[in-house]
């Protein structure tokens, strides 16, 4: 009798949905992040035991609650400094920062700069509602000039971050940044994200339905234009990224703004990992050599 030999089942949205549902508010952007983060990792099929999601604090914060990946919900503004610390104890596994720009760009500003020039193979995925979100609609590093918010209810006298700008000038060797409104073109930016070796960097327009009544859907559509859409645009050419980086108003660039390939990434340049994983070595040091060092020390 001929027997049938079944390989493993190819893995499926349904297999990388959480245990939770979202508590988001209803139409928030980040519903569209979601999808397409679990749509990017379908395309790679990459199995849910390989993918640590980690964030800060805040409504989009709450990202590894909702998805069947190993997570971790740590301290706002600190998800960057706890992703380095999992990626260099276990460089095999693709690792997720998700947070909100109140998390990764005020907070968490000096983190983002590091985790940066250090080129850590991160996938880190803003959730910009140009807004902070959980507690209740205050101003952000992303808040426009003039917008009124609980913090700025004369309107917001200060200028914004430049995210894009700011991720080219620390050395980000993947700069992109998409809209929660187009999934399609999302996860495909989050799916070369995932495979760029280095540190990636993912700006999403992912609007806040109730505490921003600027930075809307309806705001964003007919100005958000794909890079891709225009045959000249080189993304490995940094001058070209920051030129387009600036653009603000009628016409905002969403799409691939850079990337290169050419740097080692920090567990690729560290000495120590070349024979593995630290995961994999035996938990001690050998005391000959702990008492050597110490020798030195002293
Ligand atoms: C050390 C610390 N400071 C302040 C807070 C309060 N806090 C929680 S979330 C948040 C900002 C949320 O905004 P954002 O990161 O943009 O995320 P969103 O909720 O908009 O998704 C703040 C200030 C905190 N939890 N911990
Ligand atoms: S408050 Fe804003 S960011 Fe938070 S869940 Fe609601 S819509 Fe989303």
């Amino acid at each position: 009798m001929a027997t049938i030999t079944e390989g493993p089942r190819p893995m499926a949205m349904a297999d990388y949905k959480g245990r939770v549902d979202p508590d988001w508010c209803p139409g928030c952007g980040d519903y569209g992040v979601l999808a397409a983060v679990q749509k990017a990792l379908v395309e790679l099929q990459i199995p849910n035991h390989q993918v640590v999601t980690i964030s800060g604090i805040g409504c989009s914060s709450n990202f590894p609650g909702f998805i069947e990946t190993y997570g971790m919900h740590t301290l706002h503004g600190r998800a960057l400094p706890v992703a380095t610390g999992v990626k260099m104890a276990n460089h095999e596994l693709t690792v997720l920062v998700t947070g909100g720009d109140g998390d990764g760009f005020g907070i968490g500003g000096n983190h983002f700069a590091h985790a940066m020039r250090r080129n850590v193979d991160l996938t880190y995925i803003v959730m910009d509602n140009q807004i902070y979100g959980l507690t209740t609609g205050q101003t952000s590093p992303t808040s426009q000039i003039g917008m009124k918010t609980k913090s700025t209810p004369f309107g917001n006298v200060e200028g914004p971050i430049h995210p894009i700008a700011s991720a080219l000038a620390c050395g980000a060797t993947f700069v992109a940044r998409g809209f929660s409104a187009d999934q399609k073109h999302l996860s495909g930016l989050i799916r070369q994200a995932i495979e760029h070796k280095g540190f990636s960097f993912i700006d999403v327009f992912s609007p806040c339905v109730t505490y921003n009544k600027d930075n809307t859907f309806q705001w964003f559509r007919p100005r958000v234009k794909k890079l891709e859409d225009d045959p000249a645009y080189d993304s490995g050419d940094w001058l070209a990224a920051m030129e387009k980086s600036i653009l603000w108003g009628e016409e905002i660039p969403i799409g691939k703004f850079f990337e290169r390939t050419d740097l080692p990434s920090l567990d690729e340049a560290e000495p120590v990992l070349k024979d593995g994983p630290m995961v994999g070595r035996p938990d001690h040091i050998d005391p000959a050599i702990a008492r050597a060092f110490i020798e030195e020390l002293m």
